[in-house]
């Protein structure tokens, strides 16, 4: 069944990295609370939750997704590109050790997972400030034996790929365009965010239905009159520490689980 790995949300969140955001208070009990909801809408879903506990050592650790990512057929633990979020990967590769075999990036490899946005067989993978060639290298490395095709999508403006365009599912790439270079992405259509949403472009598709920060209601319902189901989640304290709903969780099938 789907299974999403999720990690509890650190004390600590308010002092997590910030690129592209301003600092601003955190309220980490409503964070707690936004974060429970996330689950719960996933659960809804039909999916399965497998928590692993907050590391308050690492602020950030509750955006699981930029650790690690899940394939059918093994686990690639990432190279963080911050320097205070290399931490948190020892956890990360315990957890989806239990669901597939793990390889694992290494320096001088960078490579955040909310860089790599995957259509079937093909893993775009965004060159920005945590993601460098030497990552995209070494995942195509470790993947084209296995068939798929990684490439590398210029990011500008935007922190990871996934903050600038998501595949919501049905050929349709959900997209930021002035923040990545989506002309690489082929055998998609564009679906622009509303220009007043411009950090809208982040859904996590489960199935047909699609789990996005309520906080971007016109691009919502550009989605909506394309035939999607979206599953609109409070992500307020945890959009001030500069995630949204894809870092909140590795997504995979676990037949066995
Ligand atoms: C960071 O800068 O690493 C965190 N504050 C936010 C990470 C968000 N991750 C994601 O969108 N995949």
């Amino acid at each position: 069944m789907l299974t999403a790995i999720t990690r509890g949300v650190s004390e600590t969140l308010a002092h997590g990295e910030l690129t592209f955001r301003d600092r601003a208070p955190i309220d980490i009990a409503l964070a707690r609370r936004q974060h429970a909801a996330y689950e719960a809408a996933l659960i809804a879903l039909g999916v399965r939750i497998d928590q692993l506990p907050a590391e308050n050592a690492y602020p950030d650790a509750v955006f699981v997704e930029d650790v690690a990512m899940v394939l059918d057929e093994i686990a690639i633990v990432t190279a963080p590109g911050a320097a205070s979020r290399r931490g948190e990967t020892e956890s990360i590769a315990r957890a989806v050790g239990k669901y597939r075999p793990v390889q694992h990036l290494s320096p001088p490899a960078t490579l955040d997972g909310g860089d790599v946005v995957r259509i079937g067989k093909t893993l775009y993978v965004g060159l920005s400030s945590r993601t460098n060639q030497s990552g995209i290298d070494q995942l195509g490395g470790l993947l084209s034996p296995l068939g798929y095709m990684v490439l590398a999508v210029e990011v500008e403006g935007a922190l990871h790929l996934k903050t600038a365009c998501t595949y919501a599912g049905r050929g349709i790439l959900l997209a930021n365009p002035e923040w990545a270079d989506t002309n690489i992405v082929t055998d998609v259509e564009i679906l622009a965010v509303d220009e007043q949403e411009p950090w809208g472009g982040s859904v996590l598709a489960i199935g047909d239905s699609l789990v996005m920060a309520a906080s971007f209601p016109r691009t919502r319902a550009k989605l909506e009159a394309r035939g999607f189901t979206v599953v609109p989640v409070d992500l307020s304290e945890l959009q001030k520490a500069e995630g949204g709903p894809t870092c909140l969780s590795i997504v995979f099938d676990a037949p066995n689980a």
